[in-house]
C-alpha cells in the first residue's frame, strides 16, 4: 500500500509535530511516499528545491499512491489542490482534522461526498480511524 500523506507546509508549520506522529501511525499501513511533510527541519519556506520540481514530484507520487490521507486542521492551498487532484485521479481519500470553536472546516471538504472526513481530538484517536479506513 502506497500512501500519500499531505499536510500544511507553506500554509504554516504549527502542526509539524502532529504531522510527524501521523506519519509514524500511517507507516504501519504501508509506505508513506511523503515522509518529508513531517520533517522538523522543513520550515514554512519549504525544501531548498525549485517549486516546479516539487510540483512535478508530488503529482507523480499522487498518481502512484493507492490511498491519500490529508491532515486539514491547518488550512493550506497546496493541500486543497492535492485533495482535488486526488479526487480527479479517483484515489481513496481520508481527511482528518481537529475541530475547534473558532475554526471550521471548509465546506468544499466537509461537504464533498467523495471524501471520507473524520474528526479527532488527539493523535491517538487516529489509530482506530486509520485501521477502519485501510480495512475497506
Ligand atoms: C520549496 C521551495 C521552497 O518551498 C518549497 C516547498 N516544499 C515542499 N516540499 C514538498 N512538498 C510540498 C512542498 N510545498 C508543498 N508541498 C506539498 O503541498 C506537500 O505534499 C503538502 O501536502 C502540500 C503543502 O502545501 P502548502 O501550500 O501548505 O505548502
Amino acid at each position: 500500500m502506497k500512501i500519500y500523506f499531505e499536510a500544511s507546509i507553506r500554509g504554516g508549520r504549527g502542526e509539524q509535530s502532529i504531522q510527524a506522529e501521523i506519519i509514524s501511525l500511517l507507516s504501519h499501513h504501508g509506505q508513506v511516499l511523503t515522509e518529508h511533510v513531517g520533517d522538523a527541519s522543513l520550515t514554512s519556506v519549504g525544501e531548498n528545491k525549485a517549486s516546479e520540481h516539487i510540483f512535478e514530484r508530488d503529482v507523480a507520487w499522487l498518481e502512484e499512491a493507492d490511498a491519500v490521507v490529508a491532515e486539514v486542521t491547518m488550512p493550506s492551498l497546496g493541500v486543497g489542490y492535492e485533495i482535488a487532484k486526488a479526487e480527479s485521479l479517483q484515489k481513496k481519500i481520508l481527511c482528518v482534522y481537529r475541530p475547534s470553536d473558532d475554526r471550521h472546516l471548509s465546506a468544499m471538504i466537509d461537504g464533498n461526498p467523495a471524501l471520507t472526513t473524520q474528526q479527532y481530538a488527539q493523535v491517538g484517536d487516529l489509530k482506530q480511524i486509520f485501521d477502519k479506513f485501510f480495512k475497506r
